[in-house]
């Protein structure tokens, strides 16, 4: 009985703290489950909002499966492609000085190829319903994209978002297992 009574207290103080504790520990767990171990054992990694939830030691940071999207979208981002998200994410200008890549080894959410903003599939946004694990890469200018494939059809790298700010080449790996 006493000893139930301890547990009990035990579990009535714990709780709120461990859950916080465990919220943290899942999003950095999800955040690494972007890229190999190569790039995650010395990355940053941020919350969505921007709170630090482990600090680094090399350029990389990882983010956690966005809350809000449908799929699961965790990703581990360079300079580059962090000014690219962020450009993304507050619809504001930013530029891309060299290439830069960005790994989403768990997927991603469904999306239109064409459209980055679309919600859901249209006759002509080329919707992708069925996201696999990639690599993308920026560029400075979409200019150098020149020639290359615009859709996933042929298996291999892709032009997505041709014509828009947020141009990038998607490099399916649907074969990767960590
Ligand atoms: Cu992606």
């Amino acid at each position: 009985m006493r000893r139930a009574t301890l547990i009990l207290t035990a579990l009535v103080f714990a709780l709120p703290i461990s859950g916080i504790a465990q919220d943290k520990e899942a999003k950095i767990a999800s955040a690494l489950s972007a890229a190999p171990a190569s790039i995650t054992e010395g990355a940053t990694v941020k919350d969505w909002d921007q709170t630090v939830l482990r600090e680094g030691t090399n350029d990389w940071t990882c983010l956690p499966d966005m809350p809000d999207s449908p799929g699961n979208d965790p990703m581990c981002l360079d300079e580059p492609w962090l000014k690219w998200a962020h450009g993304f994410l507050n619809k504001t200008d930013f530029e891309i000085d060299r290439i830069g890549f960005g790994y989403m080894l768990a997927g991603g959410s469904p999306e239109s190829n064409v459209d980055p903003f679309a919600e859901g599939p249209t006759a002509d946004n080329e919707w992708l319903a069925e996201p696999v694990p990639h690599v993308m890469m920026i560029v400075p200018d979409e200019a150098m994209l020149e020639g290359l494939p615009t859709t996933p059809e042929g298996g291999g790298p892709w032009v997505m978002w041709r014509g828009t700010p947020y141009v990038h080449v998607m490099i399916p790996l649907p074969e990767y297992k960590m």
